[in-house]
């Protein structure tokens, strides 16, 4: 048992004796609680306890899980009550003098049932209003972190400690897109068997500011304007960028803003960074300080702007849905933690770096990314509201082994989430809420406030005291408690930033040098994208001035695609680079799991070929659909019906991450003359996505004026030459061949690889 459970009577006893001989200002000691209190037993405790909170492998679910089915409610089978429990007569009808009488007062279950509707909405999250949840559990590998921290659940490789994610945009409101130019959040709340441990990070390494004490004026900016409430769920405005140019220390975030990493294919296929530096704490009291990088299985991979703007017409739940299906399915999604440790007594080894500085990485060169465990989110949410909506997440909730550190962007925040959560969730008993409930037992003398659930027994509601026992007990430090880490503090009081966070554009250098040519490319489109939208021509002019202290060549370029004129030449760029920011020297995904791929048909199909292809990239793992000119049923060249997932006009080619057309000359009579399906491939080449074309399917390649189509004249030729064959992305099966196996091996490649940007598709009308 932990030692802040109910102790027996007799435990009570000795402690009676133990409060009444001890002064009252003091705390009791954990020792008089008896042997529990020495702290090896302690912590073989708190092992036993996260050996327990993490029983995930017992039927019906982990720990958690069997918490929380104690608060969830079936419908099915049951009879329709009032929030009494009384059995409501009728509720389509209120009551009424008469048919067309006025309705009456006395109708409680009509009041009831308006009240409830009209009082339904809780306010939004300031940020991070949209967002998506996910259970699931994390795992260390082995014990390898125990010399760096106390915190059992990142040590223990027996403890499968349950988890509850949260990803999120971050401008946009509750029900705006998912796929705006925008940062991801990235949260976990851990239910250890310690206390809660909330990690709440983002998708990018750095942050917009280094003082907390900016942040309302940095979301201010990028939100909405305030006169008119324009743009939803966008940075390309005037008022974002009037800011970052008077505020250089964005100038870090905002080139990954403007990078592929702001627009994530998947959930899956993005990393989670923790931003600042925080602290491993060993239970002997080494501190070391830590970086914490989370890292998907399944590749870091984005879209590219064209098809995510698209996206947001077409299907505005996208990465929602995404994770949703991929957990339904069984795909689940699972990344690796990774650290980055930085021994106390190197603080200030880095000449360039201050650790305390969150616009500042370091590289992975440098320090190396250690990894140590993993995360696995195998299960949805039983409803939005209850779990994604009212989960509260709160940068303060750490236990003991993690602590933070002077990076005053980390202070503001310490203050900020349990604040905003006072005001979202109604009151001070959030803790309560399901979802939000440690697994560890919470006992202390906070009390009252709104919606309290619990009924604490006895008199004693202060400390110390003799009435209760003197309980809770303070179990101090050998029990087990947080201890924020002993050190010495001087200075001087004043308003002042650290002269070692003065530099704001060596790092935004290193990133813009690290990328590939085709990651530089969005880039500069994405500057001339968002500053094209600015309406204000000396913010334009700014920003390319500030461009030109990052990079000549790419102040230039984006100067050229928004009339301002080109920059004198900057400083010297010391072409630094780490290979490890870009997303083109990062493993690919290891398959296609969970990958989208549209199957073109039409009557008249081939059937033999288009099975063959189906059923090899679903057995690879991917998401295969057959997508119709019209929903139903295609006849095939052969006269049977093979049902089709979709009707073409019911999606588009930017919610699948490849396109494979059928082959069957009938088949491609009608592709080639629907607008829709041509436009499908057109479409899906321009986004460098792989394209499968069977047989004659080469005909719809054709008919979109795909540059390929030499290519596949070549590889389609002779029997001499190969009866299937990759090229850029684009995987041809020669008519009246059988090398459909080969083919599905080369899609495979093609569609894991993700995209295939070395493609010229300038031209291409899409
Ligand atoms: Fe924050 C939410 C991530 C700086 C104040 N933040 C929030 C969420 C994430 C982050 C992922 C959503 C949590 C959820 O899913 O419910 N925030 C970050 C990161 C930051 C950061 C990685 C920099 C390293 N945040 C930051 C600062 C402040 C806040 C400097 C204020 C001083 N953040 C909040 C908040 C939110 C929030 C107002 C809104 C909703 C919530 O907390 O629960 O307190």
């Amino acid at each position: 048992t932990s030692p802040s459970r109910r102790p027996s009577a007799k435990t009570a006893a000795a402690q009676v004796t133990a409060a009444k001989a001890a002064p009252f200002t003091k705390a009791v000691p954990a020792k008089k609680a008896g042997s529990r209190s020495a702290p090896a037993a302690v912590a073989e405790a708190q092992k036993r306890a996260d050996r327990a909170a993490a029983a995930s492998a017992a039927p019906g679910g982990d720990a958690k899980i069997l918490q929380l089915n104690a608060h969830r409610v079936d419908k099915l089978d049951t009879t329709l009550t009032t929030d009494q429990g009384i059995r409501v007569e009728d509720t389509d009808n209120s009551l009424r003098a008469g048919p067309r009488g006025p309705s009456l007062l006395e109708d409680f279950h009509h009041r009831e049932k308006i009240t409830r509707f009209d009082h339904e909405r809780i306010p939004e999250r300031v940020v991070h209003a949209r967002g998506s949840g996910a259970h699931g559990y994390f795992q260390p590998y082995d014990t390898s972190l125990a010399r760096y921290t106390a915190a059992n659940f990142l040590t223990d490789p027996d403890v499968r400690t349950p988890v509850f994610v949260r990803f999120s945009t971050v401008q946009g409101s509750r029900g705006s897109t998912d796929t705006p130019r925008d940062v991801r959040g990235f949260s976990i709340k851990f239910y250890t068997g310690q206390g809660v441990y909330d990690f709440v990070g983002n998708n990018m390494p750095v942050f917009f500011i280094q003082d907390g004490i900016k942040f309302p004026d940095v979301i201010h900016a990028v939100k909405p304007e305030p006169h008119n409430e324009i743009p939803q769920a966008a940075s390309a405005h005037d008022t974002f960028w009037d800011f970052v140019t008077l505020q250089p220390e964005t100038m870090h975030h905002v080139i990954w803003l403007m990078s592929d990493r702001a627009l994530p294919r998947s959930f899956r296929t993005m990393q989670g960074f923790g931003v600042h530096t925080f602290r491993l704490v060993a239970a002997d009291g080494t501190r070391t300080f830590v970086k914490f990088h989370w890292t998907p299985l399944a590749g870091v991979h984005s879209l590219v702007w064209d098809e995510a703007q698209k996206i947001s017409g077409k299907d505005p739940d996208f990465n929602r849905r995404d994770l949703w299906e991929s957990i339904e399915a069984g795909n689940y999604p699972e990344y690796e933690l990774g650290v980055q440790l930085i021994a106390e007594s190197d603080e200030f080894a880095f000449d360039d770096i201050d650790l305390l500085d969150s616009t500042k990485i370091i590289p992975e060169e440098v320090v190396p990314v250690v990894p140590v465990g993993r995360l696995v989110l195998d299960r949805n949410p039983d409803n939005f509201f209850a779990e994604t909506e009212q989960v509260a997440f709160c940068l303060q909730n750490v236990v003991p082994g993690i602590d933070f550190t002077d990076d005053p962007l980390l202070q503001s925040r310490l203050f900020s989430y349990l604040d905003t959560q006072l005001t979202r969730l109604g009151g001070p008993n959030f803790a309560q809420i399901p979802i939000n409930r440690s697994l560890a037992p919470v006992r202390n003398h906070q009390q009252d406030g709104f919606h309290q659930h619990e009924i604490p027994l006895g008199q004693a509601n202060y400390h110390p005291n003799s009435l209760g026992g003197g309980c809770p007990v303070v179990p101090g430090a050998g029990g087990g408690a947080f201890v924020h880490t002993p050190e010495h503090v001087d200075g001087i009081k004043e308003r002042k930033r650290s002269e070692t966070f003065a530099d704001h554009y060596s790092q935004a250098t290193l990133f813009w040098n690290s990328m590939a040519a085709w990651e530089k490319q969005h880039i500069i489109a994405a500057y001339r994208f968002e500053l094209g939208k600015v309406t204000r021509p000396h913010i334009r002019q700014l920003m390319v001035e500030h461009l030109n202290q990052i990079d000549h060549q790419l102040a230039v370029a984006v100067a050229a695609g928004i009339g301002v004129p080109s920059p004198a030449a900057g400083p010297p760029n010391p072409g630094r680079m780490s290979p490890a920011l870009s997303q083109a020297s990062m493993p690919g995904s290891t398959g296609v799991i969970g990958r989208k791929v549209a199957i073109l048909v039409a009557d008249g199909v081939e059937a033999a070929s288009l099975e063959t292809v189906r059923d090899g990239l679903t057995a690879a793992g991917a998401v295969v659909e057959l997508l119709g000119l019209v929903d139903g049923a295609v006849n095939t060249a052969d006269g049977a019906a093979l049902p089709v997932d979709r009707a073409m006009n019911t999606v588009a080619s930017v919610l699948y991450d490849a396109v494979v057309v059928a082959d069957g000359d009938a088949a491609l009579d009608q592709l080639v003359s629907d607008g829709y399906a041509v436009h499908f491939v057109a479409e899906a080449y321009k986004h460098a996505k792989a394209l499968g074309v069977l047989g004659v399917g080469d005909r719809l390649v054709q008919a979109a004026r795909l540059p390929v189509y030499e290519a596949s004249d070549r590889i389609a030729g002779p029997a001499s030459k190969p009866s299937a064959g990759a090229l850029d992305g684009v995987v041809f099966l020669a008519p009246d061949t059988d090398a459909d196996q080969q083919f599905v091996d080369e899609m495979v490649i093609a569609i894991a690889a993700h995209r295939h940007y070395d493609r010229p598709v300038d031209g291409i009308a899409a």
